[in-house]
């Protein structure tokens, strides 16, 4: 049977046309990254063998003469997997730049030789965090490029010593990086998490919000909890807004991230979570900050948030914005928030009841 099929010279040449096409994908692309472009995000991840960050980033050495014509396809062709991360050197920014020779002040970015696909918007809540600033960057500039995504970075910062307020931060990083672009996603990233895998895309899914840390090393790369929705997720703009955005009330460590999760789901949205094989993440460790103390109030508000969220959020937003800069890497945003009400009194207590 074989040999009667072989005798015919039409799918003689269709075997030895897809043997030289399949030699030619693996000689470019890798065999690992053929097998992931087969099987998906599914497939066994070895984080055992992982890239430098920096791999393939030469592929978008622009050429000017060049024009773009096509938009950047709908999975990145360069991706490596699994990235090698260490935190006992901080690198510096000067380090970070010269490595970083496309990124725009700002830190803008755009593809070079083919339209970028996605606008995303990466806006971390910061105060006074250094040095994970400076490894967050130097971990998500490449791991971004590689993507092909068209995004840019905006950190939020807490001017002075009040008691530091994260879902606010996020509210307020939302309504000015709207100013600068029409975002397809936003990402809303805590400083000192760096994604393990770069198949782990930094966009929107357009149906609910996406939960993207769901697999911390510090907590065993499980969830801590079925409801967790703390570290690093992405909503549309859209999604952002049907929820009323972020609590503005939760000051301290702990609890905004429940209501988060709360609010989605009393706007009727539901939750999607990256599978805990792709949304692995490393926090650079660190103690608990001054100015951000457990939020002994939490609990109470939580209870409140059915009946709170349509007018705490976006809607009553409010703030001072102290600077608005383009630094070389992200764009920095600097607000005074004010500060956390006084302690309810007994009295008060009731009244509110
Ligand atoms: N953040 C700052 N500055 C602060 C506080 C918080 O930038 O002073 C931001 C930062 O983006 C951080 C995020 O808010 O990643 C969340 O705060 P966190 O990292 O303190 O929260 P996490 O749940 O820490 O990681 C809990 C502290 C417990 C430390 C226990 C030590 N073993
Ligand atoms: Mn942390």
């Amino acid at each position: 049977m074989l040999l009667t099929r072989t005798d015919k010279p039409y799918f003689l040449m269709c075997l030895v046309f897809s043997q030289v096409l399949f030699i030619l994908l693996l000689y470019r692309r890798g065999t690992s990254s053929v097998f992931h472009g087969l099987f998906g995000a599914y497939s066994a991840w070895d984080y055992s063998k992982t890239h430098d960050v920096y791999t393939n980033l030469s592929v978008f050495i622009p050429d000017p003469e060049a024009v773009r014509s096509l938009y950047c396809p709908v999975s990145s062709p360069i991706l490596v997997g699994p990235i090698t991360i260490t935190f006992n050197k901080t690198p510096s920014l000067k380090k970070i730049q010269l490595k970083n020779r496309y990124v725009k002040p700002g830190g803008y970015f755009s593809p070079r030789h083919c339209y970028g696909r996605y606008r995303t918007a990466v806006i971390i809540p910061y105060r006074n965090r250094e040095s994970h600033l400076r490894t967050l960057l130097y971990y998500l500039h490449p791991f971004l490029q590689r993507q092909q995504l068209h995004y840019a970075i905006f950190v939020v910062h807490q001017a002075g010593n009040a008691t530091f307020n994260r879902a606010k931060l996020l509210n307020i990083g939302v309504r000015e990086a709207l100013r600068y672009d029409d975002w397809d996603c936003l990402i809303l990233h805590d400083v000192d998490l760096v994604p393990e895998n770069d198949y782990n895309l930094y966009i929107c899914d357009e149906n609910c919000p996406k939960h993207m840390s769901s697999a911390m090393d510090k907590f065993q790369y499980s969830l801590p909890y079925w409801a967790y929705f703390g570290g690093v997720s992405a909503l549309t703009p859209d999604q952002f807004m049907k929820m009323n955005g972020f609590p503005n009330t939760y000051w301290g460590w702990g609890g905004e991230d429940d209501d988060i999760a709360m609010r989605i789901r009393l706007a009727g949205l539901s939750i999607t979570r990256t599978p805990l094989i792709l949304g692995r993440y490393k926090m650079i460790p660190h103690d608990r900050d001054t100015g951000n103390e457990e939020n002994s109030y939490r609990y109470g508000l939580l209870k409140n948030t059915r009946r709170n969220w349509r007018d705490d959020g976006m809607n009553s937003l409010a703030f001072r914005l102290l600077s608005r800069d383009s630094a070389p890497l992200y764009t920095n945003i600097t607000v005074d928030i004010g500060e956390a009400p006084p302690p309810p009194t007994q009295a008060s207590k009731w009244l509110v009841f």
